[in-house]
């Protein structure tokens, strides 16, 4: 495997500063270019690692959010001849139903920060299925595809079969031909999503791609734009256009919008129009809270919290005005047939999950799922990749059959689960509560994390607290993947681990997950720059280390030591101890 190596100049590779770059691995055609992140150890050896953070780490790709990413996908999707141009429906500021104030958004706005990329919306040919699904099934292994697999480090074959087999999802809608295709399944590595959004007040565009950048940069897999309030399309279109990973959505909030906030006005219509505007815009994948059905809204009537989903209480109170079924659901199957053409994949939400430790795994939790179950085959009937959405709150014992449930109910399409929290009596700290959870659900074959910050039940998350969430939960994803044994997974961590051993203080750092923070940890008690290298951190101090004390065993006895060697060193270093007091605690100045 050769990986090109994405530094200028060329003097500078062959140096090898220890660090790390982005790298690629080229696949079977030029524009095939996989990017992963190159670590360089001090003892000359290299660990690659999985990247998520796009361009933005690649200094030979000059980026500019006015202009967005370079459309990488543009030749494949052109090149399979399935997809046209359409007019579509432009969205302009006084248009798009929602009431805005200055500054405008809306389409506008876009000419003038997207002016080389005239946006005509794509869609599949005399409304085709134009989804990695219906390719899959037909027995072919796009480029998407093959990316994913030297991604995954799996054959492109295995990428084929999961997805037509439904066990995984590849969400990349035609017109988001930006993003770096990824894979969620239960054979892959386990992903991480991050929710941004919910701001008021749209900012600038620097910030509103900051926010996504962001979450990206520590290990997001996909980001769920949850943007409320004015501007909420052209706060899309700047995220789009700039986001490396899959975009997800809840249409649902901003249908709302268009109906002033009252669910009860609400129209499969006014429904609808939001799902093309959204998926002529490029989103990837969309939460549907279909299966929140009339007769289930009474089974939370007994519950301690009700229904705790954003989308489910909408869905329940539209139910309940009308005393009609839920559109979502009665209109499935044309809804199908508008994603199938733009490969937009269903998230199907779960709207009716447990809010706390008391409600899991009850009747109306269980009784959404089956319908969820229902929903999948339909969607699969139309080639539309699908996803099921689970907890939410659920006690440790009680994980495990939620997510056999659902394989079984689903066919094993890909679970994607918000936590769970494992216990309701620590706001303020639900990404430990959640990261549990998660580990658990994971290893037993969730696909996706649905990432929770300390903020959860209490307030909008800061910069500090997406990357909490983002960390806490790439923590549980890795986790699983060790547990789940996928190919490579456990290579990183025996690097680091020799890295420690042998006191490489920069090689730990910079495996690290969060480099920074562990370096910043290591400075605060030994901040000389000798200390990077020195046989000891400040935990035990110069004399007493454990993992030195080992080294200086092997090293006096070389490296394949009998029992009794051992014993002998042992026994040595113990003298050598009690000579210096019995303290386990040095203090540095000795
Ligand atoms: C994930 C699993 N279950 C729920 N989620 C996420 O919660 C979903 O992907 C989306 O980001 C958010 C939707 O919340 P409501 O509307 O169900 O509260
Ligand atoms: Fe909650």
């Amino acid at each position: 495997m050769t990986i090109q190596d994405a530094r200028t100049p060329a003097a500078d590779q062959a140096e090898r500063k220890p660090g790390w770059h982005k790298g690629y691995i080229e696949g079977s055609r030029p524009d095939l270019r996989v990017p992963v992140r190159q670590v360089h150890l001090t003892n000359g050896k290299d660990v690659t690692l999985y990247d998520t953070s796009g361009p933005y780490t690649d200094p030979t790709v000059d980026t500019d959010v006015r202009r967005g990413l370079p459309p990488l996908r543009e030749n494949w999707i052109i090149g399979r001849g399935d997809t046209e141009e359409y007019a579509g429906r432009p969205v302009r500021p006084e248009d798009d139903g929602i009431k805005h104030t200055s500054p405008r958004g809306g389409l506008k706005n876009l000419d003038a920060v997207f002016p080389g990329r005239p946006r005509l919306p794509r869609r599949g040919r005399d409304g085709q299925a134009v989804t990695q699904l219906a390719y899959a099934r037909r027995g072919e292994i796009t480029p998407e595809m093959e990316y994913v697999a030297i991604r995954e480090n799996v054959s492109p074959e295995v990428v084929r079969e999961e997805i037509a087999a439904g066990r995984a999802v590849l969400p990349a809608n035609v017109n988001h031909p930006e993003i770096e295709p990824m894979i969620i399944g239960k054979r892959f590595l386990v992903k991480v999503n991050a929710n941004i959004g919910n701001s008021a007040v749209t900012s600038s565009i620097e910030e509103e791609v900051e926010k996504m950048t962001w979450a990206t940069k520590w290990g997001a897999d996909t980001v769920m734009d949850l943007s409320t309030g004015r501007n909420i399309h052209t706060t899309r279109e700047w995220v789009l256009r700039n986001s490396p990973v899959p975009i997800g959505t809840v249409p649902l909030y901003q249908a709302l919008e268009k109906v002033d906030g009252k669910a009860e006005e609400l129209t499969w219509e006014i429904y609808k129009d939001t799902v093309i505007e959204q998926a002529e815009q490029g989103v990837d994948y969309m939460t549907v809270h279909a299966g929140v059905l009339l007769p289930y809204v009474p089974l939370t009537a007994r519950r301690k919290t009700g229904i705790v989903s954003r989308g489910g209480s909408i869905m329940a109170a539209w139910c309940l005005a009308h005393h009609k079924e839920n559109f979502l659901y009665t209109n499935f199957e044309e809804l199908c047939e508008i994603l199938a053409t733009y490969d937009v994949t269903y998230s199907l939400g779960d709207g009716l999950r447990p809010g706390s430790i008391a409600d899991a795994n009850d009747a109306a939790q269980f009784a959404e799922l089956k319908t969820l179950g229902e929903l999948n085959t339909i969607a699969k009937r139309h080639n539309v990749q699908t996803m099921i959405e689970g907890p939410g709150h659920v006690p440790m014992h009680k994980i495990k059959e939620n997510i056999d449930l659902q394989q079984e109910i689903c066919e094993e399409a890909p679970f994607y689960t918000l936590g769970p929290l494992t216990t309701d009596v620590a706001p303020a700290y639900d990404h430990i509560t959640s990261g549990i959870g998660a580990a658990m659900i994971a290893w037993w074959g969730t696909a996706m994390l649905c990432y929770v910050t300390p903020k959860e039940h209490l307030g909008l998350p800061n910069r500090d607290d997406v990357k909490t969430g983002v960390i806490t939960y790439k923590i549980a994803a890795h986790a699983a993947d060790l547990a789940k044994g996928h190919p490579g997974a456990q290579e990183w961590d025996d690097a680091l681990s020799d890295a420690r051993f042998e006191f490489r203080w920069e090689d730990q750092f910079n495996l690290a997950l969060d480099p920074d923070t562990a370096r910043e940890f290591h400075d605060e008690t030994l901040p000389a720059e000798p200390a990077k290298t020195a046989h000891f951190c400040s935990m035990c101090g110069p004399k007493f280390c454990s993992m030195k004390i080992s080294q200086d065993i092997r090293r006096e006895h070389g490296g394949d030591l009998q029992a009794d060697q051992i014993e002998a060193g042992m026994a040595e270093k113990s003298k050598e101890f009690a000579a210096a007091g019995n303290r386990v605690y040095l203090p540095l100045a000795e």
